[in-house]
């Protein structure tokens, strides 16, 4: 004879222990980006996990370059951008900055050090803000494999309207990397804003994805960023074809492509922060800071 009661009671255990691991799955990955490595195995970098002194020599000849967009009102951000760059990002290495503008006559050229180069290049100023956002992605397929293969090795790619203050060094070199975006640090996978609709080349449905990076602090290896480039490119513009754009423009292409070409290093909350975002005292350095824009002055 079955003894049912038994039974019952073996299966109401066991689907206790599914919502136990359910749950502790939920709060794991809630916080998954405190870690120092993810699910992959690929660091995420936070203060005291590498040794900086043999990063250096190890990256004794390596050349870096950290590529920058300032056009239209935001040029006003650039020289703080590159007067705190000269101060923080990769000193004692060689940089070569290659700065896009509107308006290459109106830069003020910082005080830099030997090994650093200032490289300004005209664009096109787009009327919409979203086109000149995404602009950076078609710049970045022609350089990456015109001008830049001969010139870096690796690539850093940053928005204009931030600020270094603390250092930012060869520690976040990696084939390709990507920065946890700081207002989902600690948040469910459900709720990252990625592009959700599947007509959009940037779509990414329920469930996959890992972190919710954001597209202003990126790099990789020149080649590395020429095929992402190229990827999120053709993907805005299957996009505009269909008269479409994705919820966040090319950081939603830039989410999609690394959740299928995962980055092999990922930049802690150091590594992007806004003073307006919870947990601050999860991040004790906060080395690149987003700057508060007052939105009326900034709009074109
Ligand atoms: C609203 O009127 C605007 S203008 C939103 C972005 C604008 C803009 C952006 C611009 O006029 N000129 C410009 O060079 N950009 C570049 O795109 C600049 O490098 C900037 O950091 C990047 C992304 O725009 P954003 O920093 O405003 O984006 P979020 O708010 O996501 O940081
Ligand atoms: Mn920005």
């Amino acid at each position: 004879m079955i003894d049912w009661s038994k039974k019952v009671a073996e299966k109401a255990t066991e689907l206790e222990q599914c919502e136990k691991k359910l749950l502790l799955n939920t709060v794991e990955k809630k916080s998954m980006g405190l870690n120092a490595l993810t699910p992959w195995l690929a660091p995420i970098v936070w203060d005291g996990t590498y040794d900086m002194s043999i990063l250096d020599k190890q990256h004794s000849g390596t050349r870096i370059g950290l590529f920058v967009f300032a056009v239209k009102k935001y040029i006003r951000f650039l020289q703080p951008f590159l007067e705190t760059a000269e101060r923080y990002f990769m000193v004692g290495h060689k940089v070569t900055y290659y700065v896009f503008t509107d308006k290459v006559d109106g830069v003020v050229k910082p005080k830099m050090a030997d090994g650093r180069i200032l490289q300004l290049h005209n664009v096109v100023a787009d009327q919409r803000w979203q086109d000149v956002s995404m602009r950076r992605m078609e710049i970045l397929t022609v350089f990456t494999k015109k001008h830049m293969p001969n010139e870096i090795d690796y690539l850093v790619c940053a928005d204009v309207d931030m600020v270094f203050k603390d250092r930012v060094g060869v520690e976040i070199l990696g084939d390709l990397v990507a920065t946890i975006h700081p207002a989902f640090l600690i948040s469910e996978l459900k709720h990252f804003t990625y592009e959700r609709r599947p007509i959009s080349a940037a779509y990414i449905p329920d469930g996959e994805g890992d972190f919710y990076y954001m597209a202003a602090f990126y790099g990789g290896k020149v080649d590395e960023i020429y095929k992402l480039s190229v990827a999120c490119q053709n993907g805005i513009i299957e996009d505009k074809k269909k008269n479409i754009e994705a919820v966040w423009q090319e950081e939603s292409h830039l989410n999609r492509y690394l959740v299928y070409y995962k980055p092999t290093k990922v930049l802690s909350s150091e590594y992007i922060w806004n003073t307006n975002a919870p947990y601050g005292d999860l991040v004790k350095k906060k080395r690149f800071i987003i700057l508060n824009k007052n939105n009326q002055e900034i709009r074109n």
